[in-house]
């Protein structure tokens, strides 16, 4: 047993990825070092937030909006930066398209050889930093299709079924990152002694069916009679338990692997809800559909959506298959 557990203590994320490919190849070799640079984009982003309260810059509003006209804080921003620059030279990334840029970030000198993109969400729950509760980074990797020459990145309005993988980080007690290439999902836990991603868990399926409903319940009258019905129905039904956090990564965290239904719904006013296709929904709809979950808008799956413009949102209902088709079916019938 002894000997196992050093096993463990050395499968760090880049080997993971190239046994996931069982190849040495390029691409395969490419993979590997892609998401080395996420993991290394992710731990200088946890040492920053380890660091909040002590260190200057980290807490607090950075005076401006996003393009969705969202008070930016100064760890959006960070994050963001740090993205970028773990790519730059790196020779892996063409674009980076982010929930924090109006536009897709070019690196043209990585262009004539690398042909990924990625996609990510630097802070996602960023309304949580100032209070020191968890907050995550959401990726994913999609391959560039096509010429791309008038710079409008309109390949990557194409469904999510092209993303060749996502996966996400979150900061929490300890710093996790779960990703998956398509081959199961796996989660690695950051050992901050050896600053190296350590596997903790393969192939995480998620139940099946789980207590868990996580849903802003503040926007109850705001929501069509369909997901109010909802909602009515796991009050009055024993075995439902209500867990929100505010940071989406955290509240999918907990139903990957307990089971359950995360949702952030439309509203009369938004009926596109809050959520962002590209970074937000598509990436995490990738992972639960590797889990043996759903995602869905209520009427699609999230996968199959084709967006129509990159800030795109969408509905979203995500977990458990048996919970996300009960959900629908409240939906469904309301239609
Ligand atoms: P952000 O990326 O700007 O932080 O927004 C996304 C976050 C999610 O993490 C979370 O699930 C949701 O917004 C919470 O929104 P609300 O406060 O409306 O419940
Ligand atoms: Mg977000």
């Amino acid at each position: 047993a002894g000997e196992r557990a050093l096993d463990r203590d050395c499968t760090t994320l880049s080997r993971h990825v190239l046994q996931q490919l069982q190849s040495f190849s390029a691409e395969a070799q490419d993979l590997s070092a892609l998401m080395n640079r996420i993991a290394l984009a992710g731990k200088l982003t946890a040492r920053r937030l380890s660091r909040a309260g002590i260190m200057a810059g980290v807490l607090g509003f950075a005076g401006t909006e996003n393009v969705q006209g969202e008070a930016v804080k100064k760890m959006d921003i960070y994050a963001n930066d740090v993205f970028i620059s773990v790519f730059e030279q790196s020779g892996l990334v063409c674009r980076l398209a982010s929930e924090e840029m109006e536009k897709p970030y070019y690196i043209p000198e990585n262009c004539p050889i690398g042909r990924y993109t990625l996609v990510y969400d630097p802070i996602d729950g960023s309304s949580n930093i100032d209070a020191n509760l968890n907050v995550g980074s959401i990726f994913a990797i999609r391959q560039q299709q096509g010429n791309d020459e008038d710079g409008s990145a309109r390949d990557l309005l194409e469904c999510g079924r092209n993303q060749i993988g996502a996966g996400y980080i979150l900061y929490g007690p300890s710093t996790v990152l779960v990703y998956s290439i398509g081959t199961g999902v796996h989660a690695f836990t950051l050992d901050p002694s050896l600053g190296e991603f350590i596997l903790w868990q393969e192939n995480i399926k998620v139940p099946e069916h789980g207590a868990v409903y996580s849903v802003n319940e503040g926007n109850f009258w705001q929501w069509e009679d369909s997901i109010r019905d909802y909602i009515r129905y796991v009050h009055r039904h024993d075995g439902y338990t209500g867990r929100y956090s505010g940071a989406l990564v955290g509240d999918f965290h907990r139903v990957l692997l307990q089971g359950g239904v995360f949702l952030y719904p439309g509203t009369v006013k938004k009926p596109e809800g809050k959520l962002r296709l590209l970074y937000e929904s598509a990436p995490l709809a990738y992972l639960i559909e590797q889990a043996g979950g759903r995602a869905s808008t209520g009427t699609q799956d999230i996968l199959d959506v084709v967006g129509s413009q990159l800030h795109q949102r969408t509905p979203l209902i995500i977990g458990s298959k048996e919970d996300v088709s009960l959900v629908e079916s409240f939906i469904q019938e309301n239609a």
